[in-house]
């Protein structure tokens, strides 16, 4: 470790190693000095099996994040380092760093005294709303062709299908025959699924540059519960913007945790919902009619992504995510799924509270 953080240009020394608890994909760690008052540092082992082209990575990163720096200072806030993503470079000048064993290592200066949520109020689900909302805004101007796309086809339901009936032919860890009934809940709602893919290719809905992982711990917030900073920008890339607002309402509004054991805790929060809504809506201002009309849609499309991809993952051996035990992706299939069949049953109220915001939101702007 010593001597993959040597390989950055940070001034202070570094005393304390502590790896992180957060996401299912890469490795994290908080670097901080024992000089008082000393930036402390966040480390991340990348995994270059999920991102295969660390460079286009780690270059799209620092377009994003220069991008955003200019349009928060054009705010005129005087904080514009705890706003946004700090890469550190190495000292010959690389935005990561190869190790001779081929592990990828990158550095952000920590955003100190911030904080993240699993769950959040309906308060907080209303300033994350107007922050991601914001965000879209003003990532809306950076032309797609200058940023790859991190994974390829990551959120084309059509391409998740197919990989997902792929484990099913090949059932490599010999997991399908007890989960029979899982595999036809999916196939019955493929069809529906796909829809954004087919008004895509029809020419009726747009890619926009997206986060395309909206977690809602992906938000940090700051000591007065304000959000400052959207982290985790490992795939921002162009997408459909149901997108973006599906993933937050699938880990946020849900009275349940995303790998809930106790199916019944598992439900659509509608009151975070209408919260997040109202929020997202106030700033993303720019959204087609068709956007609009799929936004609740969305929501559904994100859980069942999910159980798509939690449950492919599964039937494979555990290949992709990291899983604390060996049921795990299981687990977190019913829960998405779970989840999915509740948005299903409250699919009229999700969609009438987009139209109500949006409703205001527009009589606000005659007004
Ligand atoms: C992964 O590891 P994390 O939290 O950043 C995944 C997302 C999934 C999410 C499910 C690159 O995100 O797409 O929605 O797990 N990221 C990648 O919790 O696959
Ligand atoms: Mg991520």
């Amino acid at each position: 470790m010593k001597e993959i953080i040597s390989q950055f240009d940070i001034k202070n020394e570094i005393n304390t190693v502590s790896p992180l608890k957060i996401g299912h994909i890469n490795d994290s760690f908080i670097l901080k000095s024992s000089t008082p008052g000393a930036a402390s540092y966040f480390l991340q082992k990348i995994n270059h099996h999920i991102f295969k082209n660390v460079s286009g990575l780690q270059k799209n990163i620092s377009i994003v994040t220069d991008h955003l720096r200019k349009k928060i200072i054009e705010t005129g806030v005087s904080d514009v380092e705890r706003r946004v993503l700090q890469l550190i470079p190495t000292k010959a000048g690389e935005l990561f760093y190869k190790t001779t064993d081929g592990e990828y290592w990158r550095m952000y200066v920590n955003i100190e005294n911030t904080h993240s949520y699993d769950a959040i109020s309906s308060e907080l689900a209303y300033k994350a709303g107007e922050a991601f909302g914001n965000f879209q805004c003003m990532l809306s101007d950076i032309p797609h062709n200058d940023l790859v796309e991190t994974i390829p086809d990551f959120h084309n339901m059509e391409f998740r299908l197919k990989q997902f009936r792929e484990a099913v032919e090949n059932n490599a860890a010999g997991r399908l025959a007890a989960n029979q009934t899982l595999v036809d809940e999916i196939e019955k709602r493929a069809w529906e699924m796909c829809a954004p893919e087919r008004l895509f290719r029809e020419g009726k809905l747009l890619k926009r540059i997206n986060h395309c992982d909206t977690k809602v711990n992906n938000m940090l917030f700051d000591e007065n519960d304000e959000p400052i900073c959207i982290v985790d920008l490992d795939t921002v890339m162009p997408g459909f913007v149901l997108s973006d607002f599906g993933d937050f309402m699938r880990t946020a509004a849900n009275t349940g945790a995303e790998d809930d054991v106790d199916l019944d805790n598992v439900g659509v929060n509608l009151e975070i919902f209408e919260a997040y809504t109202k929020g997202y809506l106030k700033y993303a201002t720019f959204l087609s009619d068709i956007e609009l009309d799929y936004l609740a849609f969305g929501a559904k499309l994100f859980s069942y992504m999910q159980t798509v991809r939690f449950f492919t993952d599964y039937l494979n051996g555990d290949t992709y995510y990291k899983i604390q035990h060996p049921e795990h992706n299981l687990q977190r299939t019913l829960a998405q799924f779970a989840l999915l069949k509740s948005q299903e049953a409250n699919f009229d109220k999700m969609k009438e509270i987009v139209y109500q915001a949006q409703y205001k939101n527009s009589k606000i702007t005659v007004e």
